[in-house]
């Protein structure tokens, strides 16, 4: 059994859940929910019965004056991410915060530096990239089935009610792309590398959204690949396949396309090998969401793993900046008309 590690998670709302029962499995790899916050005294003490956690704050103040976690882990909303993550970092704990990391890129680089100088481990819960068919895709191409791709696909449309878990959402400013284009952006990263600029369209489909519901974008990366990048809350599509990630990705030696229902097909010398990448239905878990829910285990194992080994995580905080400098580009891209150049860190 590896070290013991005390963990607190501060934010006990909707998504939360997934992350407390990613926690309870982890107990067997050492983890050890040691205390829960929420300003909403309710949902913190709900979560510390239900959980068997032992202490429960309604001030993150209080908890870090009283308590000694080896991992904060933040699954608030966004807006106070910033000052919640500035907080623990000052106090040198390895942190991880949900996504959107920042409400804005200033926000995504004011917690990276402030992390980097303290020299604290700071991720980001971006979980996409460990959904199963993804992080399968991830295998393929780099035992470099396809060869280095260079177009890409990836599409996340839907029109679920997801207003009813996520009332907030109506009310986001900045709504599709901080919500579901850091994922989408995030899985272009991944598997086709540093983008250079981003082109965006955004729309309002639904009129009683205050932000964008629709964001259509296109990446010229690094390297030269191409990506188009869409993600909508107003598809009128059926099936609806929500929350599934559909990906196209063409390279020199081939081809492999996610279809609906975790469907995977392997283009290569003329033939199709055809693979079912569906994720595992965890105990906590329900479909449609147990593709992410599982991926909240598999995010917060490996982000475990990395900081157990003095290593950065996958998604770490100077990752996810580069991720989020995506989104950015893509709203000033979507208010200028014009393609916008990614901004560095420094
Ligand atoms: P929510 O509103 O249901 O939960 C947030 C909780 O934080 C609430 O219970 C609230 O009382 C509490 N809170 C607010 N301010 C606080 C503070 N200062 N200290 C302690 N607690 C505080 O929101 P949610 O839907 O659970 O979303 C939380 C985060 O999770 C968001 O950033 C959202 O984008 C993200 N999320 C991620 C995924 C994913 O797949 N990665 C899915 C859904 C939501
Ligand atoms: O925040 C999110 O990632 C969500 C989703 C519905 C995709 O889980 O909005």
């Amino acid at each position: 059994m590896a070290d013991k590690i005390g963990v607190s998670v501060v934010g006990c709302g909707f998504f939360a859940q997934n992350h407390l029962n990613a926690w309870r499995d982890l107990a067997k790899d050492g983890v050890e929910l040691i205390a829960v916050c929420d300003i909403d005294a309710a949902k913190a003490k709900a979560a510390a019965e239900k959980f068997k956690v032992p202490r429960w704050y309604t001030d993150l103040d209080v908890l870090l004056a009283k308590e000694k976690p080896g991992l904060i882990d933040i699954v608030t909303r966004v807006e106070t991410h910033r000052e919640q993550v500035l907080k623990t970092v000052a106090k040198g704990i390895p942190t991880i915060v949900q996504k959107p990391f920042g409400f804005d890129l200033g926000d995504c680089r004011a917690m990276t530096l402030a992390a980097k100088k303290a020299g604290v481990f700071l991720a980001v819960h971006e979980n996409f990239r460990f959904q199963a068919p993804l992080r399968r895709i991830t295998e393929l191409l780099r035992q470099g089935v396809i060869g280095t791709p260079s177009w890409g696909r990836v599409s996340f449309r839907t029109d679920y009610d997801i207003y009813t878990g996520q009332p907030y959402l109506l009310n986001e400013t900045r709504f599709v792309i901080n919500d579901l284009g850091v994922h989408v952006c995030d899985l272009a990263r991944a598997f086709l590398g540093e983008v250079e600029h981003v082109t965006c369209e955004t729309q309002r489909r639904n009129p009683k959204a205050k932000g964008e519901d629709t964001a259509t974008m296109m990446m010229k990366h690094v390297n030269g690949a191409v990506s188009m990048v869409e993600c909508t809350y107003g598809a009128h599509r059926l099936p609806d396949i929500f929350p599934q990630t559909l990906i196209e990705l063409e390279g020199p030696k081939g081809a492999i396309i996610l279809y609906k229902n975790f469907d995977l097909e392997i283009m290569v010398g003329g033939k199709i090998t055809k693979e079912h990448a569906d994720a595992e239905v965890l105990h906590w878990a329900a479909r449609p969401w147990h593709i992410i829910q599982e991926s909240v285990l598999a995010t917060n194992a490996h982000i475990l793993n990395a900081l157990r080994s003095g290593k950065p995580a996958d998604v770490s905080a100077e990752d996810n900046f580069k991720t989020f400098a995506c989104c950015e580009a893509a709203y000033k891209s979507a208010e200028s008309g014009k393609a916008v150049a990614l901004e560095p860190l420094q």
